[in-house]
């Protein structure tokens, strides 16, 4: 962990900052390992401090081992004021964290400091994975599948979309993941044309195609993965969008190389979408980044000049939705290699008729 600091204070004195307050507790995790729901750290003048309050002291002493805590007795600011911590330097904060409440305070009490917003700051440095990320990640994505192979049996006329939500929720947890790295999408009929579908308590209908898109975080880090797959005969035009998906997606997986940008990888599956006839029906882009957080850097889209580099994480998942009749999206997790783009999940992409 202590090697990861390195790089950040590099840069820090590229950009002539002395101390970088920082607030997302995701890019604290990355940094810490810190689970807790309440802390800031400032990196700076060769050290770095972690502050938290009471409730976590115990927790820090396991959690927290490469950066020294301070425990606060009232708020951060205060601390920070008490303990000449920011003292007439210049402080970066992270502009996409920090409340406009919080900057004001910040500037009120400590006189002298000059705040110098920062975008992203750490993401070019989240997104190139370590060995031992990558190794939570694969069990992570390992145990959500183990959900879906559990819960497909269990879908049936008889039973809810927000049923079979609960079912995941509840089976995530007890094969030891922290919680749902978001809402389980469990989405039939014509819901499976909506890319974000809320589960509905309402039966699945045969001849359905049921879109599920699942992910679970383990150890801090997400795994994300969506199948589709049939309840009952569908109609011959549903198969044909599954197969164009299936067939889209992989190609995305076989195309995906080190250094391509975002928008190249989207820009190839997309056009394989166009060329069989369905160029409308694919508006999203085509990944995102996993990590500590299940959406992060580097964005696949249309317009992302995010790099795909050596040992980033990301989804490939593209979509077909025929709006009112029904959709198909199939996603996994890959990481990027020398050779190309490996998937974390092995769940079968062949139509799976229930
Ligand atoms: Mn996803």
């Amino acid at each position: 962990m202590t090697d990861r600091l390195e790089p950040l204070l590099k840069k820090m004195a590229v950009l002539g900052i002395d101390t970088f307050l920082v607030s997302d507790l995701h890019v604290i995790r990355w940094l810490t390992g810190f689970s807790g729901s309440n802390a800031r750290v400032l990196l700076g003048g060769g050290r770095a401090l972690f502050f938290t309050d009471y409730r976590y002291a115990e927790q820090v002493k396991q959690e927290v081992l490469n950066m020294e805590p301070v425990i606060i007795q009232s708020s951060f600011v205060n601390t920070f004021l008490e303990g000449g911590y920011l003292s007439g330097s210049k402080v970066a904060i992270q502009a996409e964290q920090v409340t406009v409440q919080e900057a004001r305070q910040l500037e009120k009490k400590l006189s002298g400091v000059e705040l110098v917003p920062v975008d992203g700051f750490f993401d070019e440095f989240r997104m190139i994975k370590t060995a031992q990320e990558i190794a939570a990640m694969k069990h992570s994505a390992a145990v959500s599948q183990q959900v879906l192979e559990e819960i497909l049996p269990m879908i049936s006329p008889e039973v809810t979309e927000s049923d079979i939500a609960a079912e995941i929720s509840y089976r995530h947890k007890r094969l030891g993941a922290e919680k749902d790295s978001f809402d389980p999408i469990v989405a039939s009929g014509s819901h499976s044309a909506l890319p974000h579908a809320r589960p509905r308590p309402e039966r699945f209908v045969p001849g359905s195609l049921i879109v599920i898109d699942i992910g679970c975080i383990c150890n801090g880090y997400a795994s994300d993965q969506t199948r589709t797959v049939a309840l009952g005969k569908i109609p011959s035009e549903a198969r044909r969008i599954y197969e164009i998906t299936k067939d889209a997606q992989q190609f995305g997986i076989d195309s995906a190389r080190p250094g391509m940008t975002g928008r190249e990888l989207d820009a190839l599956v997309r056009d394989y979408i166009g060329h069989h006839g369905y160029a409308d029906c694919f508006g999203h882009g085509l990944g995102h980044g996993v990590g500590i957080e299940v959406h992060e850097k580097p964005r696949v889209g249309k317009s992302s000049d995010d790099f795909l580099s050596l040992q980033s994480v990301f989804t490939i998942e593209p979509g077909i939705y025929l709006p009112g009749k029904y959709g198909v999206r199939i996603e996994d997790t890959v990481v990027m290699h020398e050779n190309g783009a490996e998937p974390f999940q092995t769940f079968t992409k062949e139509l799976i008729e229930l």
